[in-house]
């Protein structure tokens, strides 16, 4: 086994790999950018190396500088995790010829499943069932609308250099063949210089089933057993779970047993996941093999007992399988959701921002919480923005998803807005309850899933203006004062010959309330306008407990700035104090500058200063998680000048245009 471990990699993949070679008692190396000098990976590690700048590609990307790493700490091998270097071949390659051991499969075997086609077309010759369709060279129009109808309709176009959904195109009829044979060739070869097309039968509601695969360098290899991936947005895995919802121990054994076919027929070592597409009727169809270790593995852990990562540690040493196959037995059933600093209102947007507050659920037996960031931390633009997996497992699917379900109520997170309740949603909703998966399964459960929670503002207004008050009470605290009974000290609103009120203004989803609280010797009255509700309430820590008719209940108050949000059994509510009015514009860029909508680069600027605009030009343009944002004009008026320059890096919130509206004095 190992004595030094090299992690290529960050966040929560960098911490979870960090955890098992610690527990095995191997020495680690973390590698760092400049945005990650303080990450949590590398805390964690025994030793870090930097290796670049942000930018992904000037630093996690550059294979050399991962192995010079490597050879100047002694780290006998490298785990690349996933994504990054994972699946690079030539890097595997390059660690190999430095004596380095890189912890995944043979160079070939990545380069064998490199190309989607090329993969296929091994899988035919191996007898691994594909999809119904032709997958030749031969590019004649009419040979493939022949194939076409043939195979009867729908069928389904697909770029042969395409992947991931990219460059599919549903034909439904032999009639519109033509038409979308000729505009799927025109778009693949904009998206890939390539426009040859694969033509398959098309499966209206099939389930994404994947099955991890372990093979040694001895001959030997397993199936741990499959996954259902079938929910997922625009091929984005949302939850995943395992065992798959169905699966019958004949029909987990077929697949299995062609999960490995598959991998022995590229010689395969290590940790693999095959792919299939599930039909209705039970047949499956090889769609991939993924040569590295998923995102989604702790499902699989969580139901076979086992450390996957300690299993690839072990192979990459030159040891056997851990297991026969006999000997790997299923327990339970787990889920994962994976929780993103991403605004699924707004079509899920990337988000960035400091995670100011972060109460993830309890950890447990039944509760895993795989993260690589800590209170405090900044959400990047330059990465992926996930903040955790959340993993559950109970001993039944139902008892599982109730466990995910309160997980998820559970997990506070203040400081940016992300994809948690958008989970819970889709959790909770009864067609996933009942299994009902494919994976057209979120966009036919839209409606359900894309629902804002019914907020009892009336209910929640007024334990939020309490915890308000007792917050900033603790805010104020007298410090080391002399006299313990100096009036001054005393926080509960008393005034000479007058009611102890205290009167808050707040802002809660736009609304503005103008509370008066009356303290009552051992409550406080809470006046809402005509309603008036009385709460008993006491703190502790940050923990407030509120009382209202003899219903208790605890919330937890997040402060980021100047906003809040009370987390509370039922959900959370976000408000903030209405700021006084000082006859000040808004910053919202009506008047005044326009600011950044979160952390990024400017990339271009779009007009000259002191030029007129009309409302919606295009000013600027902004990139942030890698994604462009144009910055427009918020109505007709002169742009005096930029505050940035392209190139420049910019944070959330920053003005960005020194803009004079045409009507202003
Ligand atoms: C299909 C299919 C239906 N019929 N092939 C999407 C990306 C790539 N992994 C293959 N994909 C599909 N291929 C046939 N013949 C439906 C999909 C598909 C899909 C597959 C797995 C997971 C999510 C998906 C979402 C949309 C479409």
């Amino acid at each position: 086994m190992f004595s030094k471990l090299l992690i290529a990699n960050r966040g929560e993949i960098a911490c979870r790999v960090i955890k098992t070679a610690k527990r095995l008692g191997i020495a680690t190396v973390a590698v760092y950018s400049d945005a990650d000098r303080d990450a949590l990976h590398v805390q964690l590690a025994d030793e870090a190396v930097h290796i670049g700048p942000p930018p992904a590609r000037e630093s996690y990307l550059l294979g050399e500088r991962v192995i010079q790493a490597a050879l100047d700490t002694g780290a006998e091998a490298i785990h690349p995790g996933y994504g990054f270097l994972s699946e690079n071949a030539g890097f595997a390659r390059a660690c190999e010829a430095a004596g380095i051991v890189f912890v995944g499969p043979p160079a070939s075997a990545i380069d064998a499943m490199g190309s989607k086609s090329a993969a296929k077309q091994i899988m035919e010759q191996a007898g691994v069932p594909l999809v119904p369709g032709y997958h030749g060279d031969d590019q004649n129009p009419a040979v493939l609308k022949k194939a076409a109808d043939d195979m009867g309709y729908p069928v389904l176009l697909k770029a042969t250099a395409g992947g991931g959904g990219k460059g599919m195109r549903q034909v439904w009829s032999a009639g519109e063949f033509d038409e979308a044979l000729a505009a799927a060739q025109r778009e693949s070869l904009a998206a890939f210089g390539d426009d040859r097309m694969l033509v398959e039968k098309y499966l209206t509601k099939p389930r994404h089933v994947e099955v991890q695969v372990f093979c040694d360098s001895h001959g030997e290899g397993v199936y741990l057993a499959e996954r259902d991936c079938s929910v997922q947005r625009r091929h984005q895995k949302v939850i995943e779970e395992a065992p798959a919802p169905g699966m019958t121990p004949g029909l987990r054994q077929q697949m299995g047993d062609t999960a490995v076919q598959a991998a022995r027929a590229i010689d395969y070592a290590g940790a693999g996941t095959v792919e299939f597409l599930l039909d209705e009727d039970g047949s499956f169809y090889f769609m991939e093999m993924n040569t590295r270790l998923q995102v989604e593995h702790p499902v699989t852990e969580m139901i076979t007992g086992q450390d996957l990562v300690e299993w690839q540690l072990r192979v990459a040493s030159g040891q056997a399988l851990p297991l026969t196959q006999r000997d790997i037995t299923l327990k339970g059933h787990a889920f994962e959701a994976r929780i993103y600093a991403e605004d699924a209102a707004n079509d899920f947007l990337p988000a960035t921002g400091t995670l100011a507050f972060l109460q993830p659920p309890e950890e447990s037996e039944f509760v895993r919480v795989d993260t690589g960031v800590r209170q405090g931390d900044e959400i990047s633009v330059y990465y992926d923005p996930m903040i955790a997996k959340l993993i559950v497992w109970d001993e039944s699917r139902e008892r599982a998803l109730q466990r995910l379900a309160s997980a998820l109520a559970e997990y506070r997170i203040g400081g940016t807005v992300t994809n948690v309740d958008f989970l819970y949603n889709l959790a909770t909703a009864q067609p996933f309850r009942a299994a009902e998966l494919d994976t057209g399964f979120i966009e036919r459960h839209r409606a359900l899933i894309f629902h804002a929670r019914e907020q009892d503002i009336a209910g929640e207004v007024p334990l939020a203006a309490l915890a308000l008050l007792l917050y900033r009470r603790q805010q104020v605290r007298p410090r080391a004062c002399l006299d313990p009974w100096t009036p001054w000290a005393s926080h509960n609103a008393w005034r000479l010959n007058e009611a102890h009120a205290q009167h808050l203004d707040i802002r809660c989803h736009d609304q503005d309330f103008a509370i008066t609280a009356d303290w009552l010797g051992d409550a406080w009255r809470i006046h809402n306008g005509n309603q008036s509700t009385v709460v008993k309430v006491q703190l502790e820590g940050d923990v407030l407990s509120f009382e209202v008719d003899g219903h208790r209940q605890r919330g937890t108050l997040a402060a980021t700035g100047d906003s809040f949000v009370l987390y509370l059994a039922g959900g959370a509510i976000s408000f903030n104090e209405v700021p006084p009015d000082t006859g000040e514009t808004d910053s919202s860029g009506a008047a005044g500058g326009l600011s950044a909508p979160m952390n990024g680069t400017i990339v271009n600027l779009l007009v000259e200063a002191g030029t007129a605009v009309e409302q919606g030009q295009a000013l600027l343009v902004m990139e942030a998680m890698k994604m462009e944002h144009t910055i427009r004009a918020p109505a007709a008026g002169t742009v005096d000048g930029f505050y940035y320059q392209p190139g420049e890096l910019v944070d959330g919130g920053a003005e960005l245009v020194n803009f004079v509206p045409k009507d202003s004095p």
